[in-house]
C-alpha cells in the first residue's frame, strides 16, 4: 500500500480489526498448503459481493495455489451478475437447485471450505447441513457482525470494511505471492473483487472507507476496467425491471407519518412484470431519496413467505428492526429478514402487521 504515515497508521488499525495479521496470514498460508480440494461458498440468494468474493477466492486457490477449487452456492447466480464469472470458468461454479446434489458431493470430498460474505453456515441455505457436517478445514472471510467463529479454524471478520470483496483484497495483498502488488492478482479475481465492492457500496454511495478507495485505486492501476464493469452492472437491465420500479414507486409505495417507506411486491406482481431473480436489486434504496424517510422496507413474496429488505439513514438501525421483528440481521443501515405467514396475527393482513411494527419501532 503506497501512502503516507497517517494512512499507514489507519491501515494498521484496519488490519488489526480484520484479524489480518502476520500470524493469521501465515496460518492461512500453511492451512491452504496442506489442502487439495476446496469449496468456496457464500450466503443464499447471492448478491454481487457474494459472487465476486467467492469467484475471486476460487481463482486465487486454483491459479495461485494450484488447488482443485470450486464455488458452490445454494441459489442460482442472478442473470445480471453472471458476467462476473467468465464463460471458461462456469464449470467451476455450481449454483442453484439443479446443482445442489453435486454441490453437496463436492462439499463432502473437500478438505478446505471457505465461507465468504456470511457470518455463519446458517446463512447458506440448502447446503448449510452439508457444510456443517464437513470434516474439512474451515475458513471464514466476512464483513457482517456476529461471526459464528466456533465453526471455523481461521476467521477474518470485521464490519469496518465496505464488503467481503474488499476484505479479501487486503487479505490477498498480505499473502506471500502478491506481496502487496495488485498487478500480481489473477486478472479475473481482481475484476470480481472490484465488482463485489462496487455493488456492496452501491457504487461508492455507502460504507466507503479510506481503504476502499485505496483498493479501487490499486485495482484500476492494475488494469481493472471500471467503465466496462459499470456498463455491465447498471446499464443492462430488462425493460421489465424499470416498469416494475415505476409501478412500485408510483402506485405501491406507502410512506408512514413516522418516516417509514414500505413497498410490497406480491407473487401476482412478480408474474405480471415477469420479474426474475436479482431484478429487484436496489429497489429498497430508492425511497431513501425522500427527505423525511428514515427507513425503507421492501417486501417480496417468495416460496410462501415474504423476504424483507431494509435500508435506513444514519441514526436509525435497519439491523435492529431486522433482528427484533423479521428473524434477520445484517449491517447497521442495510439488513434483511423474513415474515412467515404465521407471524401475521390471524384475521390480520401483512400491511397492517408491518405498519404496526414500524410505527412502534420509529416512535
Ligand atoms: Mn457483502
Amino acid at each position: 500500500m503506497k501512502c503516507n504515515i497517517i494512512c499507514n497508521f489507519a491501515f494498521r488499525i484496519f488490519m488489526q480489526m480484520t484479524g489480518i495479521s502476520a500470524t493469521s496470514v501465515s496460518s492461512l498460508d500453511s492451512l491452504i498448503e496442506g489442502c487439495t480440494r476446496a469449496v468456496v461458498t457464500a450466503h443464499e440468494h447471492p448478491d454481487g459481493d457474494a459472487v465476486g468474493s467467492t469467484f475471486a477466492m476460487m481463482r486465487y486457490l486454483r491459479d495461485v495455489r494450484g488447488l482443485d477449487a470450486i464455488v458452490v452456492l445454494a441459489d442460482e447466480i442472478p442473470e445480471s451478475l453472471k458476467f462476473i464469472v467468465p464463460e471458461e470458468d462456469r464449470e467451476h461454479v455450481l449454483s442453484g437447485k439443479d446443482s445442489i446434489n453435486s454441490g453437496i458431493l463436492e462439499i463432502a470430498s473437500a478438505d478446505l471450505v471457505v465461507l465468504m460474505d456470511a457470518n455463519g453456515f446458517s446463512r447458506t441455505g440448502a447446503i448449510a447441513g452439508a457444510l456443517r457436517e464437513s470434516t474439512a478445514r474451515k475458513v471464514l472471510v466476512d464483513h457482517h457482525v456476529g461471526p459464528e467463529s466456533g465453526d471455523f479454524d481461521i476467521v477474518f471478520s470485521t464490519s469496518e470494511t465496505s464488503s467481503t470483496s474488499e476484505l479479501l483484497y487486503w487479505l490477498m495483498m498480505e499473502m506471500p505471492e502478491t506481496s502487496g502488488d495488485a498487478a500480481l492478482l489473477p486478472p479475473a479475481a481482481a475484476f470480481a473483487m472490484m465488482a463485489g465492492m462496487t455493488t456492496d457500496t452501491n457504487n461508492f454511495a455507502n460504507s466507503v472507507f479510506p481503504s476502499t478507495l485505496e483498493m479501487a485505486s490499486a485495482l484500476i492501476g492494475a488494469g481493472v476496467d471500471r467503465e466496462y464493469l459499470l456498463e455491465m452492472l447498471y446499464n443492462r437491465y430488462r425493460e421489465n425491471r424499470l416498469r416494475a420500479m415505476g409501478w412500485l414507486l408510483g402506485e405501491n409505495m406507502l410512506i408512514t407519518p413516522e418516516g417509514a417507506a414500505v413497498m410490497i411486491l406480491r407473487q401476482e406482481d412478480i408474474s405480471r412484470f415477469d420479474i426474475r431473480e436479482g431484478e429487484t436489486e436496489g429497489f429498497v434504496n430508492l425511497p431513501l431519496a425522500v427527505e423525511n424517510v428514515r427507513m425503507s422496507v421492501f417486501i417480496k413474496e417468495e416460496d410462501g413467505l415474504f423476504r424483507v429488505s431494509i435500508r435506513s439513514k444514519r441514526g436509525t438501525s435497519a439491523r435492529e428492526l431486522a433482528s427484533a421483528h423479521f428473524h434477520g440481521g445484517g449491517h447497521e443501515n442495510a439488513a434483511g429478514g423474513k415474515v412467515f405467514p404465521g407471524d401475521i396475527p390471524s384475521g390480520g393482513d401483512l400491511e397492517t402487521y408491518l405498519y404496526n411494527i414500524l410505527k412502534e419501532f420509529l416512535i
